[in-house]
């Protein structure tokens, strides 16, 4: 049972509570190391900013012989700069959901140290020597076992944050409500790249394009429909921005990072954006003759896919049928929820680097598919399983 939010947890557990503290003020590499010294082994050795998202500061402070990671929410979206304000509410949503996710899938996840609601900063385990399995996947180096554990990250918490009793699962509810990020990606995502909003950004060969999305009355349709069912369906806590970036990688262990965006959604949302990351570092690849690494991001897809639902079955407490039928129903509306993700990082505010790094004309060529993919995904009829989904989105004009 959840009595409390994480933060209430570690702060009431730290003999560094706020007593005294001051306001909030933004960290720098000037001052992040007083912050952060208590939690080293000794005096501060140096200190960087890491951070290349799109939301916070993140720095890693060193000492003799440990390091933190220190991520800050700021007061605005750091890619849009500070004309999009933001509260900074989603440090503690972040705390909250690691917490949680935790409990659910224990050592797929960050530790954290101590949560500061005054400065609105995390301090975490530093995940020292991980990198990014976007970036590793970009660079078509091996990740075996990655894809599997995140697929059962994705059955842990799915399963883990939906069926519990119903006291606990409205307390969750209430603690992940539908938030400012929620706003954030109902705009970034469901709505600028279908609208022709002024956060856009594409390349100019691709203005034909984006005006045509605009236009396609049936895309709008179904995308409406989509927004819809990201706004009311409470179903379980996902992590709300699962794609290739959000997953950290050393050897053959996988850690899930960046949870402020978590909130009691549907089921299908996970599942979807990270299959649609996987689908863009296949169209990447294919697009410069990398066949053989692509039929390696295939079998991560199925891996992914495959652990996701078996950790369904084990957990699933009813009749095998009844998980069956969830099962056909989280992999139609994974597919539909993919199909606007890989729309969007081409030509929302928010692209891929996979795609972005690009020569020409690979980039262009990639950018069309990646969209009429995304299309075929959202209007086509619903995918029966994990073959007809990465047909669809890697293979032009399949919709049988
Ligand atoms: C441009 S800032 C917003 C994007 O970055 C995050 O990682 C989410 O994907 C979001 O849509
Ligand atoms: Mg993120």
């Amino acid at each position: 049972m959840i009595r409390h939010g994480a933060h209430e947890f570690l702060s009431a557990h730290a003999d560094v509570a706020d007593s005294g503290s001051p306001a909030y003020r933004e960290l720098t590499e000037a001052t992040v190391g007083a912050y952060a010294a208590r939690f080293l082994d000794g005096p501060v050795r140096t200190v960087d900013e890491v951070g290349d998202g799109n939301l916070n500061l993140v720095f890693r402070v060193r000492g003799p012989d440990s390091s933190v990671i220190v991520k800050q929410a700021l007061p605005y979206l750091k890619a849009a700069g500070r004309q999009w304000p933001l509260t900074r509410d989603r440090a503690r949503i972040e705390a909250d959901a690691i917490a949680v996710h935790s409990r659910c899938a224990p050592g797929l996840l960050p530790r954290v140290l101590y949560f500061d609601p005054t400065q609105s900063a995390i301090v975490l385990e530093d995940l020292d020597g991980y990198r990014s399995w976007r970036d590793i996947l970009i660079d078509g180096h091996p990740s075996a076992g990655v894809a599997a554990q995140v697929g059962w990250y994705s059955a842990a918490i799915l399963m883990g944050t939906a069926s519990l009793a119903t006291g606990e699962r409205d307390q969750l509810r209430h603690q992940f409500g539908y938030s400012e990020l929620c706003l954030v990606t109902e705009d970034l995502v469901f709505t600028a790249p279908f609208t022709g909003a002024a956060s856009n950004r594409y390349d100019d060969e691709l203005t034909g394009l984006v005006r045509a999305l605009r236009r396609d009355r049936q895309l709008r349709m179904a995308v409406s429909g989509l927004l819809s069912a990201f706004k009311t369906r409470e179903e379980t806590l996902i992590h709300g921005d699962l794609h290739t970036g959000s997953v950290l990688v050393r050897g053959q262990q996988a850690r899930v990072i960046d949870l402020e965006f978590a909130y009691y959604g549907p089921f299908g949302f996970d599942p979807g954006m990270l299959l649609a990351n996987l689908a863009l570092a296949y169209i990447a690849h294919e697009a410069v003759g990398e066949l053989e690494f692509c039929a390696t991001v295939a079998g991560f897809a199925r891996e992914y896919w495959s652990a996701l639902a078996s950790g369904c079955r084990q957990q699933w407490s009813t009749d095998e049928f009844s998980c069956h039928q969830f099962l056909s129903a989280l992999i139609a509306d994974a597919g539909r929820f993919a199909g606007v993700e890989m729309i969007r990082r081409i030509v929302g505010l928010a692209h891929v680097q996979d795609i972005d790094s690009l020569p020409q004309p690979a980039r262009l060529r990639a950018q069309q598919q990646a969209v009429s993919r995304g299309r075929t995904l959202i209007t086509g009829p619903v995918c029966r399983g994990i073959d007809e989904f990465w047909l669809r989105a890697t293979k032009e004009g399949v919709l049988g």
